[in-house]
């Protein structure tokens, strides 16, 4: 079963993904998602000059030896452009195994391991009461777990808050140069411990309540947040501080027993090693697109298995439905699932562009039955959406010093 032909399709339908069909001799074809959020190009650029022509003619069925092949392979292994490539044609190659098996791909990795994926959603508003009754509709609508996010007193945007924006397509789609954010840890400080307090009285217990930092706080402050919220049993904390030293980990979970979950932006197993392997984290969250795909996924959820640590896949927007329904599949089957982040199925282009059967059910994602990842792409009608170069903001710090994001 030879690949004939790969195709690279970036497509703005409000916001910008890279799609990559593969086909086989036979007909078959696959889905995967390549989509870097503002380095789109980039990831275009490296399948088709330096990906597409070394795999013309190879087996479609070899999906191990094609990833080996990617990564081990190449003198200028990992960083997340190669990864997003080795990502988008290893989740194609399960797509394609599924169909031609005619089993969805968590019947491949293994079979069901529970009744459905439970998710996080998001709500985040523009003081803490907008934020509660925005918490408390998700919470009517059935779901289990929501993410807390306010904006910050004194600052005069916060990264993730909506506004007056209706999504996240509007909020991060049309953005031709990066936009500057303000960040300051001490405004952060004086409202982070009140939206739990309130939303503890509001939503009551049997809620998961979880929070995402966006790695704006050193390690040491980090540990003091930790410590402040403690008391409203988060489900976990994310992205607290940045973990190229990995070691800042230690310093954080020496001084406090919140759940700690990272991992959105790390490329591979390599980059979860210290974390996992000391247990200085409770949640993995690394994603398909950007890890190096199904193949990748699998052998970090089983690393994780072994120390202890749960999944919990990131579901930002900006991860294509291709992505989102791998995820949805890896929930399925990993024994050590934890939890799905979850912001709807894109805006209404979107769901025109891309096709599928999952559905929400009681706070839980059904994954679809069909064979292979279960998505459909309509190539034409991308066709009308082309690409609109579009950065996420950069952060400073109020006397302008560069911050992390
Ligand atoms: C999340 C993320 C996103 C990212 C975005 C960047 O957990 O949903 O932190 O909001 O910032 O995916 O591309
Ligand atoms: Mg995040």
């Amino acid at each position: 079963m030879k690949i004939e032909d790969i195709r690279v399709f970036v497509s703005c339908p409000g916001r910008n993904f890279v799609t990559v069909k593969i086909v086989t001799e036979d007909g078959v074809n696959g889905l995967g998602d390549a989509t870097v959020n503002g380095r789109e190009m980039a990831v275009v650029a490296y399948l088709e000059e330096h990906v597409v022509p070394c795999l013309i003619g190879r087996d479609a069925r070899m999906i191990e030896d094609t990833w080996q092949y990617l990564y081990r392979g190449a003198y200028w292994r990992g960083g997340p452009i190669a990864m997003a490539a080795i990502a988008a044609i290893d989740m194609a190659l399960w797509d394609i195994k599924g169909k031609v098996a005619s089993l969805p791909l968590y019947q491949l990795l293994g079979g069901r391991s529970r009744d459905g994926v439970t998710v996080y959603v998001h709500a985040n508003g523009t003081d803490v009461d907008d934020t509660l009754d925005k918490a408390d509709d998700l919470k009517n609508q059935g779901f289990k777990a929501i993410r807390l996010q306010s904006a910050i007193p004194g600052l005069p945007v916060t990264y993730g808050v909506l506004g007056d924006k209706k999504d996240y397509f509007e909020l991060q789609g049309n953005r031709p140069l990066p936009p500057e954010e303000i960040w300051s840890t001490q405004k952060y400080f004086s409202m982070i411990e009140g939206l739990f307090e309130a939303a503890r009285g509001r939503l009551g217990n049997d809620i998961h309540l979880l929070h995402d930092v966006h790695n704006r706080l050193t390690p040491i402050e980090s540990a003091r947040l930790g410590k402040l919220l403690e008391q409203y049993d988060l489900l976990f904390l994310e992205d607290a501080s940045l973990a190229e030293n990995q070691q800042s980990y230690d310093l954080i979970r020496a001084h406090t027993t919140i759940p700690l979950a990272i991992g959105e932006t790390f490329n591979s197993v390599w980059d979860c090693k210290h974390l996992v392997e000391n247990q200085l984290i409770d949640y993995i969250r690394a994603a398909s697109t950007h890890a190096g795909g199904v193949t990748a996924m699998r052998r970090i959820a089983d690393f994780a298995a072994i120390h202890n640590v749960k999944t919990a896949p990131h579901g930002a927007p900006d991860l294509s439905p291709v992505c989102i329904a791998a995820h949805m599949h890896l929930d399925t089957w990993a024994p050590n699932f934890g939890i799905q982040e979850f912001v709807g199925f894109g805006n209404d282009e979107t769901r025109q562009l891309f096709t599928h059967e999952m559905r929400i059910e009681d706070g839980m994602v059904q994954v679809s039955e069909a064979p292979g990842l279960g998505v459909e792409f309509d190539e034409d009608a991308a066709k009308e959406y082309p690409y609109k170069r579009s950065y996420l903001p950069v952060s400073r710090l109020e006397d302008g010093t560069l911050w992390n994001w």
